[in-house]
């Protein structure tokens, strides 16, 4: 079994090899390579303190070469996006986007309707007040979406709605939205979603999903909201669970297929969107080879499910490393994840490889078009004058202001923009081949590209 070598051992095989180290990763054998080739994507988080060699450098090697989809694990939030009414802060996301677009990584955006992380000015202000609330979380998802309109691929709309009785409910304490607007908040959050950005797929999202669908679960208390919000025109297009789980939960990996089965009838993709699979953290010192055996099973069996139910679509893990993982801060528990402390890849890790190996990618059905798994990692393209450019889908980064011009192949103009400060979505352009020309002042850049 081939492994995705550490950063330091790639520059060490490399350099006794003689080769550069984009052929040593690229000769390697990833999970990312073989999810793409199901038509289907595997992803971990991202955290914006994690830029900045803020983290070992294995991380972004690891992570730009294993996985397709990305999270920000705090950055698209309410809290983190509108800290005061109506001002918005894209920083932190808008970087992360950059990072994802420029290594061809599906985003995933979470969350827009979340009782926690919620900016405290909403209370404060707005407690109650249902007219209001429902015009503050319009705003917000306007904009949010609105600006990551065309990048982000698919929200988490709705977040943990739902409250942890015997007999699920909506979660009807703690929630200010719950509390002011009432459960319509959900049913609108997700018109308002669509209506910012009609081509994102739209899930609504919740932890304790894979406990199986007794009557009164949260799983089926979800399917049954999802088959109204469908028979209401309500536009949900998938569910998420996140399945944060333990060791001791062996049952899990069946129960979601049993929900994926069941959103299935419903025409509603389920997606894996949290997974970690942790230990008590009592046992953290204690932990056998066995043990990590154990983790890899349950991996395996949550990523056989995944591949032989065919509307599954994502993959997600929440955290790359057991050396940043949220389990130790809040959870009690320990080394979840695929990676060890020293970025080596664990027995889970060798799960995973093996069970897409054993689903080949003829019998492993895709709920998206083929057309998704066609961007490789878009390179910029620089000239010595310094000009540059970048096609991320049809979002092309310019480095300053610039005007742009689109040609097709006859020669023929067919786009242009002035003054673009950053980026430009060329909406409304067919498929096929075009020239673009970037002027700023008396420098161009004159670049072929192709719109997918
Ligand atoms: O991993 C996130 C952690 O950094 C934050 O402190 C925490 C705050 O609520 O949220 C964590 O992410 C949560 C996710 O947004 C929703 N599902 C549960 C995740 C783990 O708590």
């Amino acid at each position: 079994m081939k492994h995705t070598l550490s950063f330091s051992r790639i520059v060490f095989s490399a350099a006794i090899l003689g080769v550069g180290i984009s052929n040593a990763v690229a000769d390697d054998e990833t999970i990312r390579e073989l999810a793409k080739e199901r038509g289907r994507f595997i992803g971990t988080i991202l955290n914006s303190e994690w830029f900045n060699d803020a983290i070992e450098p294995e991380f972004e090697e690891i992570h730009k070469t294993q996985f397709n989809v990305v999270v920000a694990e705090n950055e698209m939030k309410f809290d983190a996006t509108e800290p005061s009414e109506n001002e918005f802060n894209y920083t932190k996301g808008d970087k992360m986007v950059e990072y994802a677009q420029a290594n061809g990584l599906r985003i995933r955006g979470h969350a827009l309707a979340w009782h926690s992380q919620v900016a405290g000015w909403v209370s404060q202000k707005y407690g109650g007040n249902k007219t209001e609330l429902l015009r503050v979380l319009k705003n917000h998802i306007d904009s949010v979406v609105g600006h990551w309109k065309g990048k982000v691929a698919e929200w988490d709309v709705v977040n943990e709605a739902v409250n942890d009785d015997y007999n699920a409910d909506w979660r009807s304490t703690n929630s200010v939205w719950y509390e002011g607007i009432g459960p319509e908040f959900l049913d609108s959050a997700f018109v308002w979603a669509h209506a910012a950005d009609p081509d994102a797929e739209l899930c609504y999202n919740d932890y304790s999903l894979e406990w199986g669908l007794r009557e009164g679960s949260k799983a089926s208390f979800v399917v049954e909201q999802v088959k109204r919000w469908k028979e209401n025109g309500i536009p949900i297009t998938c569910v998420g669970t996140q399945t944060h789980i333990e060791i001791a939960h062996e049952t899990t990996p069946q129960n979601v297929r049993a929900l994926a089965k069941a959103l299935a009838e419903l025409d509603v993709t389920l997606n894996i969107t949290e997974l970690d699979i942790g230990f008590p953290q009592g046992n953290a010192d204690k932990l056998t080879a066995a043990d990590y055996e154990k983790q890899g099973h349950i991996y395996r069996q949550f990523m056989d499910v995944f591949l032989e139910e065919p509307n599954m679509g994502e993959f997600v893990i929440w955290g790359l490393t057991d050396a940043h993982s949220w389990l130790d801060g809040q959870q009690g528990k320990t080394q979840g994840l695929l990676y060890d402390k020293q970025y080596k890849p664990k027995p889970a890790y060798d799960s995973i490889m093996v069970s897409l190996k054993a689903h080949p990618a003829s019998e492993v059905k895709s709920p998206y078009p083929a057309s998704l798994f066609n961007t490789e990692a878009i390179k910029p393209v620089v000239k010595s004058n310094g000009i540059s450019m970048q096609l991320a889908g049809r979002t092309l980064f310019v480095a300053a202001a610039a005007k742009i011009d689109l040609f097709d192949m006859q020669g023929r103009p067919v786009f242009t923009a002035h003054d673009v400060k950053g980026s430009v979505e060329l909406q409304g352009i067919s498929k096929g081949l075009y020239v673009v020309r970037v002027r700023e002042g008396s420098k161009t850049l004159t670049q072929r590209i192709t719109i997918k």
